[in-house]
């Protein structure tokens, strides 16, 4: 019998951090989506610092990661959920400082609007750190009045990483 093979569809993955380690947990998590069995040829941005929006604490260090899939939408979360999860992920509180933030930014062109499940993400378009780095991998994705939108966010490019 020959199963059926899900098509490849290329998705947009947000990373973020501002507890621990948020440096060594983006490259960690970037290291374990290439290591997921069904996800292909994944494309990292610059790793940028960003003032917190809609919350406290320290600043957050941000990514966004493309990458070729043949997992449904949600498995893909489930991987990413799994990916927070190693990280030592805690859920006190709405918009609490995390160790690891896997956020399904797109995938494909699809829409969906499950209860565990909202894509295109909700904050994408109000947000610069994911739109400067989204920006950089798909510049067809993100217009210059998308970036106007959100200029008053304070957002810096760091060093590559090592
Ligand atoms: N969920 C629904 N749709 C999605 C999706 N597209 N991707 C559900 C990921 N998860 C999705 O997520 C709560 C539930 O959302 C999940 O169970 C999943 O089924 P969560 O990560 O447990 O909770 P959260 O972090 O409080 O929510 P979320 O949506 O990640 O928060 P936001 O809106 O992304 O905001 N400021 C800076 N500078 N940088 C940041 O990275 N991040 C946030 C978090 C706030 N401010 C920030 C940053
Ligand atoms: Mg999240």
């Amino acid at each position: 019998m020959t199963v059926p093979l899900h098509p490849c569809v290329r998705a947009y993955v947000g990373l973020g951090a501002n507890l621990g380690e948020p440096v060594a947990a983006l490259q960690a998590a970037l290291c374990g989506l290439a290591a997921t069995p069904g996800v292909e040829a994944v494309r990292a941005s610059s790793f940028y610092r960003s003032a917190p929006v809609d919350a406290g604490g320290p600043w957050y260090v941000n990514a966004v990661a493309e990458l070729d899939t043949t997992l449904t939408a949600p498995a893909l979360l489930a991987t990413l959920q799994a990916l927070e999860q190693a990280a030592g992920r805690e859920r006190p509180y709405r918009n609490a400082p995390r160790t690891l933030d896997l956020d399904l930014l797109l995938y494909g062109n699809a829409r969906i609007d499950s209860p565990r499940l909202t894509v295109p993400h909700p904050r994408l378009w109000t947000r610069a750190f994911v739109l400067h780095p989204l920006h950089e991998l798909a510049p067809e994705r993100v217009s210059a009045r998308a970036l106007a939108a959100v200029a008053d966010q304070a957002i810096e490019r760091c060093d590559p990483p090592a």
